[in-house]
């Protein structure tokens, strides 16, 4: 394979596959961690998470880069320092300065930064004032009564701290969708090159394009099944083989994710696709269908009285069972199968009818890249508009810009417009809405912009009745033309932050304030059933990349797929009009 090929010799001891995207990222994630526990500079803090951030969306692998000797530190968001550990991780396997911290601290301290409620600087009181350096004991502190005697901690911290113990960590083990991406498509492209195999599909959640998945599961369309097996357990990224039988294996790779692998005939492919797809809901309920017509629907195929009537294609299966063809997002027996059944499926959302992109920061705040740079990746991407919107100036740890520097950003933005007539640069701002829901930016200022983006990065901790006036407070501003990331939440770390969704969403779409679904892979917030809930209740939504860099424009279609599960048309989305009919479509 590529990756072993061009991997020099002097991998890390024990290892004989090159040190891995996801890991040195989630090293740096830990490693920032425990920085931000031990109270360092918020800046590095953040410096090591944008890494961790944009070494997972890339799909250059950095192994590679440093087996070429290339300067890591042209990478976005990758100065010095953190070359230099990300070398360290890829030639020996460990990264020292986070093994001394784990050794000084507990290894398990940043662990506890995954119970909802407890942030940084709450873990190191804890850690400071009770010796705290596990889950357990935390549990054990919380039981005894000592977490609420402490400053900032009262009885019901107490109580919820327990509760989220008692429930479990939060989801481990699954994959972002986006990180499993690379994974599979290496998978595949491994697969079909193998001699006789006709065709290779990734099924499963990945296929359904849930935001994380717990596996993958793949489908081979193969005249010789048992060779392509063996060969499949030998791929070299597979650290164990769980089975290998004749149609089917089970192997777990290098990054711990597993895989199932069906070796089908051709005239099973469509059956086998659609089953293994899933959800199992879904199939569940279209073999329901098919028991009605007195059909047998399997892996195999539909039979009628032993004959199969369907099975080469996917589209068949449905037919045969009377609904029209239904996109692997919508298979979550949600009402797809009504919805197929009377013909009324939505007509979802595609990539290529995103005419712009409402959300993107430069390094005037936390971005990596100039406005110019922005500009240039958001034409090559045939975009009619892009916003630029940097932090406003509550949020220091981003550099948010206060009133003089964005006077000076929106001159530097009139300056860019007059060089193109095939784009027109946006004046916005992500404002931090303020802990009593007003905007951080005064309104003689928001005048001069054409819209304003608004976002709650403050203030995670009040109750959700506060949370929520807070928002709509915010909403009552005519200014406010678009909710950033309406939850908050981070998948498997951070909840949302307790707001009442429906009353959000419900004053969005009366008041005409647009709906973000933030297409970072981590946030993808709103997510598919909330987005759908908005739809339904007649709000709009802007599907936006959030980009920090120029590569991460493409983290639109992540938002894309999301919203795709959510239902999503282009007549929900803003950010599918042109440029003169997105204007009238703003707030008074
Ligand atoms: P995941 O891996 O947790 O992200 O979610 P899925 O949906 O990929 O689930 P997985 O990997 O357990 O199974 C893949 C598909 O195979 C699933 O969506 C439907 C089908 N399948 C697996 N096991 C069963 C089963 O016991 N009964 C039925 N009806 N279908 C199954
Ligand atoms: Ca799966
Ligand atoms: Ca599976």
């Amino acid at each position: 394979m590529r990756l072993v090929r061009s991997c020099p010799p002097g991998l890390p001891e024990g290892r004989a596959i090159p040190v891995q995207n996801a890991e040195i990222a989630e090293r740096l994630e830990r490693y920032a961690d425990l920085l931000a526990i031990e109270g360092a500079n918020p800046f590095r803090v953040r410096a090591y998470r944008n890494a961790a951030m944009t070494i997972r969306s890339t799909s250059t692998r950095l192994s590679e880069l440093v087996a070429a000797g290339a300067d890591l530190s042209q990478l976005h968001g990758v100065g010095s320092a953190i070359a230099a550990k990300i070398t360290e991780v890829v030639r020996t396997g460990h990264l020292r300065a986070l093994e001394s911290l784990e050794r000084r601290e507990g290894p398990e301290l940043a662990d506890l930064l995954r119970i909802p409620g407890l942030g940084p600087k709450r873990v190191r009181v804890l850690h400071e004032q009770l010796g705290v350096r596990t889950q357990g004991d935390l549990a054990e502190a919380a039981r005894a009564g000592r977490v609420s005697t402490l400053p900032g901690f009262g009885a019901k911290t107490e109580s919820a701290i327990l509760a989220a113990i008692a429930r479990g960590a939060p989801a481990r083990g699954r994959l972002l969708w986006a990180e499993a991406e690379p994974v599979a498509e290496s998978l595949v492209e491994f697969l079909r090159a193998l001699p006789g195999v006709e065709r290779a599909v990734v099924a499963g959640s990945y296929r359904r394009r849930r935001e994380t998945v717990g596996d993958l599961d793949l489908v081979v369309c193969c005249a010789r099944g048992k060779s392509i097996l063996e060969r499949f357990a030998e791929y070299e990224d597979v650290s164990q083989v769980v089975s290998l039988g004749s149609t089917r294996a089970s192997v777990v790779l290098r990054s711990g994710l597993e895989v199932d692998l069906r070796v089908v005939s051709s005239a099973s492919f469509g059956a086998a696709l659609h089953y293994f797809t899933g959800s199992k809901a879904h199939v569940v309920a279209v073999r329901r269908l098919a028991v009605e017509r007195k059909l047998k629907l399997n892996e195999y195929g539909v039979f009628r009285a032993g004959e199969r009537i369907a099975g080469e294609r996917e589209a068949d299966v449905f037919e045969s069972v009377g609904l029209a063809y239904v996109e692997p997002e919508l298979r979550e027996d949600r009402g797809e199968i009504e919805a197929a059944a009377k013909g009324e499926l939505p007509r979802l959302i595609e990539l290529r009818e995103i005419r712009g992109d409402l959300h993107v920061h430069t390094r005037a705040s936390d971005g990596r890249g100039t406005i110019e740079a922005m500009v240039a990746a958001a034409r090559a991407r045939g975009y009619d508009y892009l916003a630029i919107s940097d932090h406003s100036q509550a949020l220091r740890v981003a550099r948010g810009l206060d009133r003089k520097r964005l006077r000076r950003q929106l001159r530097a933005i009139d300056r860019v417009n007059e060089r193109f007539d095939d784009i027109r640069v946006l004046k916005a701002s992500e404002v931090d809405i303020l802990e009593d829901g007003s905007l951080d930016i005064a309104d003689d200022l928001l005048d001069e912009l054409d819209f304003c983006v608004g976002a709650i990065h403050s203030h995670f901790g009040l109750s959700a009745r506060k949370q929520t006036e807070r928002i709509l407070r915010a909403l009552d501003h005519p200014r406010l033309q678009v909710l950033a990331h309406p939850t908050g939440r981070l998948i498997g770390s951070r909840e949302n932050f307790g707001v009442d969704l429906e009353r959000v969403i419900e004053t969005a779409a009366e008041c005409g304030c647009w709906l973000e679904l933030n297409a970072q892979p981590q946030r993808l917030d709103l997510d598919d059933v909330w987005v759908r809930a908005a739809r339904d209740a007649g709000a709009k939504i802007s599907i936006a990349s959030d980009a920090h860099a120029v590569e991460q424009l493409d983290f639109m279609r992540y938002g894309v797929a999301q919203a795709r599960r959510g239902w999503v048309e282009r007549r929900d989305v803003v950010n599918t009009l042109g440029l003169s009919r997105l204007r009238k479509a703003m707030r008074g």
